[in-house]
């Protein structure tokens, strides 16, 4: 899951001038912008122009209420760059995601934003809105409910305490026990990347320093922002305001590269406001309308492919980034973030879907499927997941996403679900209706997702789909169970003989991936069955036997040889999903409440959004105040 080119993400230096709280969220808005960017952008994924297509230059498609000729009325200079190669484009930098400093804010904006409650602070409408933006705002009304997000209103509309009454310290002194053996990972795996590669992406456990890649187009300290919500969780005060101290002094908008949209909304964006969501906490300012989104339809009434002339768009990319954009809208008021997923979602929804399934290539330039590849792990994983958690995100009031995910998975259910001859339940992947017996690690979140998603089915379906979702998570555990250091290779098969077992070389490793714990968290917090703690419990022993090295944590090339050799990578992600995850499954139930949140794909909680509750709370405080 890669993809594309963020030319010149420009910012500097933060307007650092809130004194007494700190902040995650709206440096986010700069994320958002580079993810606006990103959009136009979408198809250029290396791996994918590996794997795929080869160059076309051909005009974009737009979609959305405009017509082409629409937008390119509306947005000449955009037209125009339409018609370069992407590649220039891209050099000059005209194109890129903007982010303007309020490091020296307009006199009496910042101070005037300081000096609201903080709790009632709201990103100012930027002077540099432009015009097409206010006619959207205007547009929309001031029917919009209340037009300033307060995050006192916010949390008096979550049903329950975050951490609940004890921080979900468990009733028993065994699963404490565990539950602090976890702890003790992620303080060892944040500790050693402090000590030898603090400030870059991941830690390299074996040769003691740091990596920084490509994925996050120059942004570094994603180890730091995937970690924030851990901590905090977890307890580890110390660390958290190490991490805190680092976002505020030390993260560097200003840089050029090539960035994943998907990586870089998933941890970046999803893991500031989820670390604002659950403290309050702002560190630094930005303000999103002050951001030029560099050719991406301000007016977010058409969006469209840009300069995609090669290469196919990526399901699992574009239709992941729903739930954080939803909640940029809610803390900004600006509905652009909303209006350019619920395009991309209205694209989906429209177009015809081979026996309703969806494959993971959409052409930017047809508008087409570009083969019909489906599958349920990589490529097309969280488009599904977001589905079903955007609806319960919107407090159950998503009716599209409800209808989509519902569809999706019926459609899922006729084409790919497999038993294999001993009886293990599986999701095979479908290469234009041939079905190849695979299934990926990636695809194991989907016990999880389907174990959420079941109460809501239709009522003859949500016993089965609760069958469904154990079923897969046992498969998955059965994946573990038969290597040989009890963790689970990357893909497994169900053909020539093999059941639940990597067949090839190249698809043994195991990189610390959470996706078969998060699937035992799930299915622990719906049904209760011991079984999934104990499971999770396996996979502690084997993190701890084989993954754990001197200095970190790192994955294994071959989950069947006891003689393991380490890859020398501690993947950001174990900190933010894979420990805790493992956290979660050994706390209560009222650590993080599922009624209240819902986990982004990279494990960044977001507090389901009770419009008509903060319309209700707004409504009292206007009351008040007159
Ligand atoms: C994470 O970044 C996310 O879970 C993503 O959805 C898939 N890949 C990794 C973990 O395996």
């Amino acid at each position: 899951m890669v993809f594309r080119k963020l030319p010149g993400v420009s910012a500097s230096g933060m307007g650092l001038r809130l004194s007494q709280k700190f902040v995650f969220l709206l440096f986010l808005s700069g994320l958002v912008t580079l993810c606006f960017g990103a959009l136009f952008f979408l198809p250029d994924s290396v791996r994918l122009k590996r794997i795929f297509l080869s160059k076309t230059e051909t005009q974009p498609v737009t979609v959305g209420s405009g017509s082409e000729n629409d937008a390119r009325e509306a947005h000449p200079k955009r037209a125009k760059e339409q018609e370069r190669p992407r590649a220039v484009a891209s050099a000059k930098g005209e194109t890129s995601t903007k982010l303007k400093s309020l490091s020296r804010p307009p006199a009496g904006s910042h101070e005037a934003t300081a000096a609201r409650a903080p709790e009632d602070r709201t990103l100012p409408r930027s002077r540099t809105e432009s015009a097409s933006q206010r006619a959207t705002s205007a547009a929309r009304g001031a029917a919009a409910a209340p037009d300033t997000f307060s995050y006192r209103r916010f949390k008096g509309c979550l049903l329950k305490p975050p951490l609940g009454s004890d921080s979900g310290k468990p009733g028993d002194p065994a699963t404490t026990e565990r539950r602090e053996k976890v702890k003790e990972m992620m303080k060892f795996a944040w500790d050693n990347y402090k000590l030898y590669a603090w400030g870059k992406n991941e830690l390299r456990p074996l040769t003691r320093n740091g990596h920084v890649g490509n994925m996050f187009g120059g942004l570094r300290g994603a180890s730091i922002i995937d970690s924030l919500d851990t901590l905090y969780i977890m307890g580890l005060m110390d660390e958290y305001n190490d991490a805190k101290e680092w976002v505020k002094s030390s993260l560097d908008l200003n840089s050029n590269g090539e960035a994943s949209l998907f990586e870089v909304n998933i941890r970046y964006v999803g893991g500031l406001l989820s670390a604002y969501y659950l403290t309050g906490e702002e560190v630094r300012l930005i303000d999103p309308n002050s951001l030029s989104d560099g050719g991406a339809a301000p007016d977010g009434t058409s969006w469209s492919w840009g300069w995609a002339s090669a290469g196919s768009s990526i399901l699992a990319e574009f239709g992941t980034l729903h739930l954080e954009f939803i909640h940029l809208t809610e803390l900004s008021s600006n509905p652009i973030y909303t209006e350019k997923v619920m395009n991309i979602r209205k694209v989906l929804n429209k177009i015809e879907k081979p026996h309703g399934l969806y494959p993971n290539f959409l052409s930017p330039v047809s508008g087409n499927w570009v083969q019909h590849h489906v599958s349920i792990g990589g490529l097309g994983d969280s488009f599904y997941e977001y589905l079903i958690k955007s609806y319960l995100m919107s407090d159950k009031t998503d009716d599209d996403a409800k209808m989509m995910y519902y569809s999706a998975l019926e459609a899922i259910e006729a084409n790919l679900v497999q038993k294999s001859p001993s009886g293990l339940t599986y999701m095979a992947e479908w290469r234009g209706g041939i079905l190849d017996h695979k299934m990926g690690h990636l695809a194991c979140f989907s016990g999880g997702m389907i174990g959420i998603g079941a109460d809501d089915g239709a009522p003859d379906k949500r016993q089965h789909y609760l069958d469904l979702a154990a079923e897969i998570t046992h498969t998955c555990h059965e994946s573990y169970t038969r290597s040989a250091t009890k963790l689970g290779p990357e893909a497994f098969r169900f053909d020539a003989g093999a059941e639940a077992t990597a067949t090839r070389l190249s698809d043994r490793y195991y990189i610390l991936r959470p996706e078969v714990i998060e699937s035992y968290m799930y299915m622990w917090r719906l049904t209760h069955d011991p079984k999934y703690r104990e499971w999770g419990w396996e996979a502690v022993e084997a993190l701890e036997e084989h993954c754990r090295v001197e200095s970190g944590f790192s994955g294994i090339r071959d989950v069947y040889t006891m003689t393991v050799g380490h890859d020398n990578m501690q993947q950001s992600f174990f900190l933010s999903e894979t420990l805790k995850y493992l956290y979660l499954l050994f706390s209560d139930d009222d650590l993080l409440p599922l009624e209240d949140w819902v986990f982004n794909t990279e494990a960044h909680p977001l507090p389901v959004v009770r419009k008509s509750c903060l319309q209700d709370e707004a409504t009292q405080d206007k009351t008040l105040a007159e």
